[in-house]
């Protein structure tokens, strides 16, 4: 689990007995700002450019009026597009793909330990999936395998920031996520073969189980967007029982052009809940460019018509990545409302295993291979900061390679359910008897009417207009 340098906010809430219990009507509509990366305050909104006033359909950065922080250390420009007709009809790639990889960002908040151990739970995220890359080529796997390669750092780095009273939403490609939430390679390995001893004894494959009892985790969703309203509603429930949480959660370049993600975010954003969103912008959605998806520059830029913080990072480095979610949950914690953090990365293999991606054109992978998010980090650890020396990175890896063996033996020999004699898993539907659904933090604290009686309203006579 997160190992944490901030104080507990459980006592600190206890202690300044500051749990906004319902939105203040007296927060200004500018949203708070973040600090910037470099420690200089954030550009905020309003600045109206002369260029806000020129009429340009082509060009939607030219409309901008506004700044949006940016943590990385590069701007990569270039575009995808279609070219070509009939059966040549393919991807090309326009713009400077010669630029070095930018290096890590320190971290304002991590630690050197802590450095080691997020390190670590990339090596871990990539390793388990190479396993079950082979797994599924050896018939094991029941349905697909879904990979998260190149976005390890933004997957760990974000739910590494959370605290343990937080909430984690994963998606597909956030199976490091996870792992850093607690659950082990074995579990995520046992679930992809349907064990009978899989997290969900083998109702439901791939990525599809959580844990609200323990880890507090949702289970993914398929439909796109649709975990965002959960994780809202995750802080809602959390705040009437008097305690302000983080939910964090993923949506892709392609998923948060659903309309959920809007009416999710919305309501989150007028309710100050505390979602923290990270629309994770691989560049693909299937075989769907970004470029191809929306016309705005940065999705980030999303944040200002929602009235909340939006903030870029560079998604292959890990502490950018975890600096931006770090300070997204204490917002969170504040009361202050949800963030969208835009983590701009690269999908470096197809949707999933199916998917041999040949339609991505071969100069984009090989750019963003530089920007390999565990070779850079690996270099920033042993070569930049000199935090790990390259005989305990020898010994880090294997002992990830030893435990990932170890799990993967224990899931192989894990049995298939058997309907016959599995009789404790038996229910797909709750009935009365079956459980109860406790408060978490407390009991529920709603407001009284202010009028009248606390029940339902008397029946009421619609109005009809002529
Ligand atoms: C509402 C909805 N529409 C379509 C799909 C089918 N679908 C599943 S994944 C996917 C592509 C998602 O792309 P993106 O959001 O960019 O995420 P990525 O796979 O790149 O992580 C689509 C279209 C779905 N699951 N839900
Ligand atoms: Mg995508």
């Amino acid at each position: 689990m997160a190992d944490k340098k901030r104080s507990n906010s459980s006592t600190t809430q206890k202690k300044s007995g500051k749990v906004p219990l319902a939105p203040s009507t007296k927060t200004p509509k500018t949203p708070p700002p973040i600090e910037q990366a470099d420690g200089s305050p954030k550009p905020t909104k309003t600045d109206i450019s002369p260029a806000a006033k020129i009429s340009d359909d082509s060009a939607s950065s030219t409309l901008r009026c506004y700044n949006i922080p940016d943590y990385r250390l590069e701007h990569p420009e270039f575009r995808i597009f279609m070219s070509g007709e009939g059966s040549s009809l393919e991807y090309s790639v326009e713009g400077d793909l010669s630029a070095a990889a930018p290096p890590i960002r320190d971290s304002k908040y991590l630690s050197s330990e802590q450095c080691i151990a997020l390190y670590r739970w990339m090596l871990l995220n990539r390793r388990m999936e190479v396993a079950l890359e082979n797994l599924y080529k050896q018939g094991k796997v029941v349905g697909g395998v879904y990979f998260g390669l190149g976005q390890e750092g933004c997957s760990c780095a974000s739910a590494l920031a959370l605290g343990p009273d937080d909430w984690l939403g994963p998606m597909i490609r956030n199976q490091g996520a996870m792992l850093v939430r607690g659950f082990s390679a074995r579990d995520i390995m046992r679930q992809y073969m349907a064990k009978g001893d899989s997290p969900t004894w083998g109702r439901d494959a791939s990525s599809h189980f959580g844990d609200w009892q323990r880890r507090n985790v949702c289970a993914p969703i398929s439909m796109l967007g649709e975990l965002i309203g959960v994780m809202a509603g995750i802080c809602l429930g959390a705040r009437l029982q008097g305690k302000n949480v983080a939910g964090l959660t993923y949506v892709g370049d392609g998923g948060q052009s659903t309309g959920v993600t809007y009416e999710s975010l919305n309501f989150a954003a007028v309710q100050k809940l505390g979602l923290v969103l990270v629309v994770e912008n691989n560049l693909w959605g299937y075989s769907t460019p970004s470029d191809m998806q929306f016309c705005v520059k940065d999705l980030a830029e999303r944040a200002i018509a929602y009235g909340i913080p939006g903030v870029i990072v560079d998604g292959t480095d890990p502490c950018q990545v975890y600096d931006a979610t770090y300070e997204a949950c204490e917002r969170a914690h504040r009361g202050e409302g949800p963030t969208l953090i835009e983590a701009k990365m690269m999908r470096m293999k197809g949707h999933a295993i199916h998917d041999a991606a040949q339609y991505v054109p071969a100069k984009l992978f090989d750019y963003w291979r530089n920007r390999d998010p565990i070779a850079r980090f690996e270099n920033y650890l042993i070569n930049v900061k000199g935090w790990l020396t390259a005989e305990d990175n020898h010994k880090l890896i294997a002992d990830v390679e030893r435990e990932l063996e170890a799990d993967r033996d224990a899931a192989v020999a894990s049995p298939m359910p058997d309907p016959e004699t599995d009789k404790t898993h038996q229910g797909v539907y709750c009935d009365p008897s079956c459980h109860q659904i406790k408060p978490r933090y407390g009991p529920v604290v709603a407001k009284p009417r202010e009028h009248g009686s606390a029940g339902p309203k008397a029946v009421e006579a619609a109005g009809h207009l002529k």
